[in-house]
């Protein structure tokens, strides 16, 4: 596994602002964390980018292209609106969970190997690879139950959000397993997801080989359509035996205008006069 999994927060590491920790090496060990909880110091390096892609200023896409988006382990913050997370949502080891099934909305820690050249490691969780079509990936593990990218979105004055990508197979191993990706949404941040329609798939791999390539094109309900807070998860779980590494390429995520009211009535008296003219002449 990678570096700091276990600590996360969502905004960078902050320093100590205006804080008295005098008598600090007279403290015992539980009133020095509560100090520096009451300091505000956070103590991860993991970082999430979860500020909501205004979809008004055009669509989002992502396909990995930029090497220096993801420098760092666990660190989405050069990432637009896009974070993964390890998917650490059971203590235990579950394998072959139907994805449809974990609608509660966790999502476990902020998570990324970073610079990886080769789908052959082992690893599991999210990583980005460099190889020659970059890409990030998710691979199911005993820790990682259901690896995941999450999709930040404010559809505010938008409807028919088309959430597209491509889901590849990046893992040429002997690795053979029926790696499921399901797809689904939330309207309100950490509360539960919503499957999407067409959203499921049951096998996105082919064994020996790394070509297999799952194209999704999804509109999204239209309850996203003006909502503010918009979270697409894309996920996996953990296979039985060795999963392999699904890629999220090629992400493309369109809407369209809300027509505004007032453009509408505004077509509507200019279309009242003409209607009326109609209607006298017939009577005529
Ligand atoms: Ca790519
Ligand atoms: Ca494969
Ligand atoms: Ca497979
Ligand atoms: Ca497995």
């Amino acid at each position: 596994m990678s570096g700091a999994r276990v600590l996360q927060v969502s905004q960078p590491v902050r320093a100590v602002y205006h804080c008295n920790l005098e008598g600090i090496f007279t403290m015992r060990v539980s009133q020095f964390f509560a100090a520096v909880a009451v300091c505000g110091v956070s103590v991860s390096v993991a970082h999430a980018d979860t500020a909501y892609f205004n979809l008004a200023t055009g669509s989002l896409l992502q396909d990995w292209s930029t090497a220096t988006l993801i420098t760092t382990n666990d660190n989405w913050s050069g990432v637009p609106s896009i974070t993964g997370y390890l998917g650490d949502i059971d203590s235990g080891s579950i394998s072959d969970v139907d994805p449809r099934t974990l609608t509660t909305g966790a999502l476990g820690v902020v998570d990324v190997i970073a610079n990886q050249t080769t789908a052959s490691i082992t690893n599991g969780g999210v990583a980005e690879f460099a190889i020659t079509n970059p890409v990030v990936a998710l691979q199911g593990s005993g820790a990682a139950d259901a690896p995941a990218l999450v999709f930040y979105l404010n559809a505010t004055n938008r409807q028919a959000v088309n959430v597209s990508f491509n889901i590849r197979d990046v893992d040429g191993t002997s690795d053979n397993a029926a790696q499921q990706v399901n797809v689904q949404y939330r309207l309100t941040p950490g509360g539960v997801f919503t499957n999407v329609t067409g959203g499921y798939f049951a096998d996105v791999t082919t064994t020996g080989t790394a070509t297999q390539v799952t194209p999704v094109s999804l509109t999204l309900p239209a309850n996203a359509n003006n909502a503010p807070q918009v979270e697409v998860r894309v996920l996996t779980t953990n296979a039985a035996g060795s999963d392999e590494w699904v890629g999220i390429d090629d992400i493309n995520i369109s809407s369209a205008a809300v027509i505004p009211e007032a453009n509408t009535l505004g077509l509507l008296a200019l279309a009242l006069p003409v209607i009326g003219g109609v209607i006298a002449r017939r009577r005529k």
